[in-house]
């Protein structure tokens, strides 16, 4: 039988990011920020229902633990497929569910300008000590080069505050909480849909977001009327999240006339862009082209955010490679948002790892790895679009229904949002074998020309006999 004991704890002790905000307090009192969320003690303390107001006291059982009242986590929408994935033991099943490159016999693909520049590091016996908080310098400067363009007057005049984060998503989240901390009356605001993880960030920042349309179901294309009224709608001030390239989960990008359009506006409203790029190179096989959109921005003396990631373009997924850009009109500006960004940084991750900024730091350094990373991410952005192609083909041939296909012709970059619901996606999942996110996005960089007929035959099926 359990014995019993009594425990004694503090109660009503703020959450942590009650007592992050208590830094930012006024006279004492804890502020926390009304981001329509809740974030109440009662969400997050257990034990905050008690009714003592000091210090409370409870009665468990020893076997007991203290972390009963901690639920069970629902696993990750994106990175909880590919566990599903490992547990299925057919040999039809297909993982398009992660967005990461694989190659036509389904392996994962380390670039060869990688493994030349892992051994010559390895040869110059570089040393492991810590980076600066703001990351590796070198690294720092080629990432806004490629960005904006070594020529870009924003470069040339410092008005880039540049820091290196964990990947694209560290980035995103050292912004939020730039965010949160000096523009506490502002929302983002992102699109409908996005990537999950967007308002999980935002969420845990504490950032208040609310949604624009992009997506139109009836045409499978972008809702820009809906976008625009959206983004004119909300507050004057708001950020406003923008996906460089490559639209994640739609692959339905703006055109560049409405690109004008959408800055114009964004312009007119004194918002202020933040543009997430985790796909340069990797939508169009071209740095440039994929960086257009922020340019386009940038080249209006705008300013802006930018975060970056190097998972896709060279494949470094896990060296959680990526940084915050964030242009000022000023250098002054630059320089203070950056050793602000520096001081988020510290508490957080103290300074970021340097494996990842010295493998892009020495591919874009010498002139002939550049050139054969460039051929590389053609190639990967070439083998999407093969596989693109042969989807529709493969769709148009044997679906007699006479329903058109062409969207996914139109979509650009990893993934193809098919317009499968829920019910549908699950039974890809689940009679198919078909692995992907359960809003209908499929990752075309994990299928091979050699599985499309069978992709089209699951994808017919669950259009047609699944409401
Ligand atoms: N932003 C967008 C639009 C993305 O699609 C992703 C990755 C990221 C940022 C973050 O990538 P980092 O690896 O942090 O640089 N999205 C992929 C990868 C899986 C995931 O959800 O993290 C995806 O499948 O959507």
């Amino acid at each position: 039988m359990a014995s019993l004991l009594s425990v004694s704890l503090t109660s009503a002790s703020p959450s942590p990011s009650a007592s992050l905000s208590t830094q930012e307090s006024h006279k004492g009192k804890l502020k926390l920020r009304n981001s329509g969320l809740s974030f109440t003690n009662e969400k997050i303390n257990p034990f905050a229902n008690e009714k003592s107001s000091g210090r409370i006291s409870m009665v468990a059982a020893v076997n007991a633990s203290r972390f009963d009242g901690i639920a069970m986590a629902p696993p990750d929408p994106i990175l909880g497929v590919s566990e599903a994935f490992k547990a299925d033991t057919s040999e039809l099943k297909l993982n398009l569910g992660v967005g990461a490159y694989r190659t036509e016999e389904l392996q994962p693909y380390v670039l060869n300008v990688v493994k030349k520049v892992e051994n010559l590091m390895l040869e110059r016996g570089e040393n492991k000590e810590y980076l600066p908080i703001e990351g590796l310098a070198a690294f720092n400067k080629v990432t806004a080069e490629l960005l904006f363009g070594a020529d870009n007057p924003v470069i040339k005049e410092q008005k880039v505050a540049t820091v290196q984060g964990l990947s694209g998503t560290g980035s995103l989240r050292l912004a939020a909480a730039l965010i949160e901390r000096y523009f506490p009356e502002a929302k983002v605001l992102i699109s409908s849909p996005t990537w999950g993880n967007h308002k999980n960030i935002f969420n845990d920042a504490r950032v208040p977001w609310s949604e624009y349309r992009y997506y139109d179901p009836k045409t499978v294309g972008l809702d820009f009327e809906g976008m625009i009224a959206d983004i004119k709608a909300a507050p004057e001030g708001s950020f406003v999240l923008l996906h460089g390239c490559a639209h994640n989960p739609t692959g339905i990008d703006p055109i560049p006339e409405q690109w004008e359009k959408i800055a114009d506006l964004i312009q007119e409203k004194n918002h202020i862009p933040f543009f997430d790029v985790a796909y340069q190179g990797f939508a169009s096989g071209s740095l440039d082209a994929d960086a257009a959109s922020v340019r386009l921005f940038a080249a209006r003396g705008m300013e802006l955010f930018v975060a970056q990631s190097y998972s896709k373009n060279l494949g470094l997924y896990s060296e959680r490679i990526g940084a915050m850009n964030v242009v000022c009109t000023s250098a002054g500006a630059a320089a203070r948002v950056k050793s602000q960004l520096k001081r988020i940084a510290r508490p957080m991750y103290s300074n970021p790892p340097i494996h990842g900024a010295r493998i892009v730091a020495n591919v874009v350094g010498d002139p002939a790895l550049f050139n054969e990373w460039k051929a590389e991410m053609e190639m990967m952005a070439g083998r999407i679009k093969n596989v693109r192609q042969k989807l529709y083909d493969s769709l148009c041939a044997k679906d007699k229904s006479g329903k058109d296909w062409s969207f996914i012709l139109e979509q650009i970059g990893m993934f193809s949002f098919t317009g499968l619901n829920q019910t549908q996606s699950e039974n890809m999942t689940n009679k198919w074998h078909v692995y992907m996110t359960k809003d209908g996005r499929i990752s075309l960089a994990g299928l091979s020309l050699a599985k499309c007929e069978y992709l089209a035959d699951a994808i017919i099926d669950s259009f047609h006999n699944v409401s």
